[in-house]
């Protein structure tokens, strides 16, 4: 009897800690939610997990009582060193912030430092003494400006990411186990809309010649040399999935938004990477980060451009959700859309503007690209498995302002404008721009 009063003081005294922690952001989740998590744990290995997306899903991860070790190269530091170039937000060292993490947390992370390109073998006897059930794959090179800068960076972006993704099929077969991939892809293996319709998730049903119907992977569609690794990245899955039954999970990703999380707020130390230049930073973190400190809104070309977004706290959640419903074995790969709305980039500046009193600049756009675009995405599979995806939130728009503006003494206004172009024509076209020549008075 007394053991049972104690039992039902302790359940309670957790729920009410929870009720305490949570009602204060829409990021909280249900007490009831976590435990049933915690009964699914997986040792995850997360490559890439030094970077924007991965840092926050090593922690969420983490924090749903999975066994997680980040793999990471620190290669995106380094090339923020390259690029003379920043996070605006001030992150801790890779030792730091686990440090961090595991002082305030009990479910611990490790961190190996691995390049997934260059140590083969050692990724290898990793995989085999460590016996993880779960990869998931981060670990690519990932700003389409910087693959398409010059021939340098196109041929490293080709070689770090194909051949990563090609090391980890490899050294998984070889190792014996059966381990589950998730890998980070992109809407922009699809085109934007170029197959007309709804883009449904991964594959297409098609007839063939002679009146034979039969499914098909979506045509590709890149427009970058970065976006052409995802799409080489998705025949190696199919190549390993035909010959070894490797169970692969390729989730097709849209622009992710936001910077912290429930878990990256925990502690300062543990704040998540902001990037906001030419290259690397993305449209609308930019446009935030430019209307906090009151840079015209740098739309490039018409703003008729739509694309795919998500949240940074539903990219974790998403990787929840695909480790915990794994293809079976003897499954082809599972492709999903991990998006949560599309919307156009002009349409973006001019309610950031009217919110934010910040002008809008229409640059000649460094990308070959298609001046206007719709694009309807299905992402039927995440909602069917739960997902309620959080889409664009003025509360979350003015937090992204608000760490932009704390931190904008860090910001370096000469890496705003755009430095890569997709072909010397857009160089020239660039070169002759107006507002690029106004600039530089
Ligand atoms: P990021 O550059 O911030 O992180 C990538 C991480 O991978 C970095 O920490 C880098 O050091 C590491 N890495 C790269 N090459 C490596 C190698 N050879 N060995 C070991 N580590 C290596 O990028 P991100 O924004 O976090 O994106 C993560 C993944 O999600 C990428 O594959 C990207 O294509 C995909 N994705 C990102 C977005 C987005 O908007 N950020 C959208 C769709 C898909
Ligand atoms: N754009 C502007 N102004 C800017 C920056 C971008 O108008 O200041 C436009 C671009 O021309 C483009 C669109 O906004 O039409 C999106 O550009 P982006 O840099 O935000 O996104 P993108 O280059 O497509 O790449 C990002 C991530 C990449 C991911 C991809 C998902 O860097 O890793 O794969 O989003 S998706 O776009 O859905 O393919």
């Amino acid at each position: 009897m007394n053991l049972f009063i104690v039992l039902l003081l302790a359940c309670l005294a957790s729920n009410l800690a929870f009720t305490f922690n949570s009602g204060t952001t829409r990021f909280t989740r249900n007490r009831s939610s976590l435990n049933m998590k915690a009964s699914n744990a997986k040792k995850v290995f997360v490559l890439g997990g030094d970077g924007f997306c991965g840092w926050p899903t090593s922690l969420y991860l983490a924090d749903q009582g999975h066994e997680v070790i980040i793999i990471d190269n620190l290669s995106r530091r380094k090339i923020d060193i390259e690029l003379g170039c920043d996070s605006l937000t001030p992150i801790a060292t890779m030792e730091e912030r686990v440090r961090v993490w595991n002082s305030l947390s009990q479910n611990k992370i490790r961190f190996k430092f691995l390049d997934l390109q260059l140590n083969y073998a050692e990724l290898l006897n990793f995989i085999k003494d460590e016996k993880p059930d779960t990869v998931v794959h981060f670990a690519e090179q990932r700003a389409a400006p910087y693959s398409m800068k010059d021939d340098r960076r196109k041929r490293y972006t080709i070689d770090n990411n194909v051949s990563g993704t090609h090391n980890l099929l490899c050294a998984i077969v070889e190792s014996g186990q059966d381990i589950h991939v998730v890998h980070l892809g992109t809407m922009g293996v699809y085109g934007y809309g170029t197959s007309g319709g709804e883009i449904p998730e991964g594959y297409l049903d098609v007839i063939l010649p002679g009146g034979r119907p039969t499914k098909i992977l979506h045509p590709a569609y890149p427009g970058s040399v970065y976006h052409l690794t995802k799409c080489l990245d998705a025949l190696v899955f199919q190549f390993y999935n035909k010959n070894d039954g490797l169970r692969v999970t390729d989730l097709h990703q849209g622009i992710v938004w936001g910077t912290n999380t429930p878990q990256t707020i925990k502690d300062e130390r543990l704040i998540n990477r902001f990037d906001y230049d030419g290259d690397y930073g993305t449209v609308l973190n930019r446009f935030l980060m430019q209307a906090a400190l009151n840079i015209p809104l740098t739309v490039y070309g018409t703003g008729g451009q739509t694309r795919a977004f998500i949240h940074i706290t539903d990219t974790a959640r998403c990787i929840d959700i695909a480790i915990n419903n794994p293809p079976k074995s003897g499954e082809k790969v599972e492709i999903f859309n991990q998006v949560a709305e599309t919307l156009r980039v002009g349409e973006l500046a001019k309610l950031i503007s009217s919110k934010t009193g910040c002008p809008t600049r229409f640059l000649e756009n460094p990308r070959k690209e298609d001046a206007e675009n719709e694009l309807e995405v299905s992402n039927k599979k995440f909602c069917n498995l739960g997902l309620n995806p959080i889409t664009l939130d003025v509360g979350l728009l003015d937090e992204v302002v608000n760490i932009a503006g704390k931190y904008s003494n860090r910001c370096d206004k000469t890496k705003v404008l755009p430095s890569s172009f997709w072909n010397k024509a857009r160089a020239d076209a660039a070169a002759k721009d107006e507002a690029r020549i106004e600039e530089r008075k």
